[in-house]
């Protein structure tokens, strides 16, 4: 259900449930989730990209017989939201790994929050985003209610949601979405040529960066600028900045460690 394929300095995690188009089942997450920390585990793994096989991305949750009211009564969303997919949005935000997904078909759902809590966002052009929530009389979740608004403002996220109406991966790019629609058919190589870049990448600097756009979206200017400075600091002591440095000044390409 989650396939790892591990490649020099990077991982790729891919949802394998191509025939439903990779909606998520609780053992889904819970290998997902095994996943994101055996990446984050491994100390040569620099970067990871999410993808999904077939021709979907993740149709979000798996709307099967436990979506309706069983002997004990309706099932028990919050518990499923704080236990399984609250927990993946956490994490690939929490990590230090830089997140590459590569959204490869529709992602409807938690689907598409689960696309969006990653760090760089490139799709395939047939690929479209769905706030599908609405369309079963639920609220978006998995984080799609923070990332939305920042991403595409307002106006925007409040027709995506309330409407539920899918997106192409053109018009996600050009409202802020996401950061990049490519040809179908060079999606995968680009998105293993960002995780390559990324993992040559000075890692604890990546890291640091992840942290400070975390903090923006709470601190105020001062706040921030303190968080800078702090991180600032302790990048300066890095000997990945010394090489930067003198890679710079030798005019040759930096070999960061
Ligand atoms: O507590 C909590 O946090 C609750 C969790 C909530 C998180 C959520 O994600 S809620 C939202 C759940 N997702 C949806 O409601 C989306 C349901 N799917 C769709 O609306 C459509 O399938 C799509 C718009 C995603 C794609 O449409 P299309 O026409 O390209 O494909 P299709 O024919 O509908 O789907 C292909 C197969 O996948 C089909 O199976 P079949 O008939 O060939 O055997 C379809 O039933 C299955 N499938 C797609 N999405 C799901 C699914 N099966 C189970 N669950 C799904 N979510």
């Amino acid at each position: 259900m989650i396939r790892v394929e591990q490649r020099e300095g990077w991982r790729r995690l891919v949802l394998d449930r191509p025939a439903k188009l990779n909606a998520l089942t609780r053992e889904m997450i819970e290998a997902l989730l095994a996943a994101i920390d055996a990446a984050e585990a491994d100390s040569a793994c620099r970067a990871v990209v999410l993808t999904g096989e077939g021709r979907g991305f993740c149709a979000g949750q798996e709307v099967g017989a436990d979506f309706l009211p069983g002997p004990d009564g309706p099932p028990d969303l919050q518990a499923l939201a704080d236990r399984y997919h609250h927990e993946v949005v956490r994490r690939i935000r929490g990590s230090r790994l830089p997140f590459v997904c590569a959204v490869n078909g529709v992602a409807a759902g938690a689907g598409a929050s689960f696309a969006l809590a990653a760090d760089i966002v490139l799709a395939a052009r047939s690929a479209v985003f769905v706030q599908a929530f609405i369309r079963i009389g639920l609220v978006p979740d998995s984080g799609g209610t923070f990332f939305l608004p920042r991403l595409v403002g307002d106006a925007r996220a409040r027709a995506l949601t309330l409407l539920g109406d899918a997106i192409d991966a053109d018009t996600a790019e050009r409202w802020g979405m996401i950061w990049k629609a490519v040809d179908d058919s060079v999606l995968e190589s680009e998105a293993e040529a960002l995780a390559v870049r990324l993992a040559r990448s000075p890692a604890q600097a990546l890291a640091g960066i992840k942290q400070l756009l975390a903090g923006a979206a709470q601190n105020s200017l001062d706040g921030q600028l303190d968080l800078e400075a702090r991180m600032q600091g302790e990048a300066g002591r890095s000997a990945d900045f010394a090489e930067g440095v003198r890679a710079f000044q030798a005019k040759r390409p930096p070999r960061f460690s």
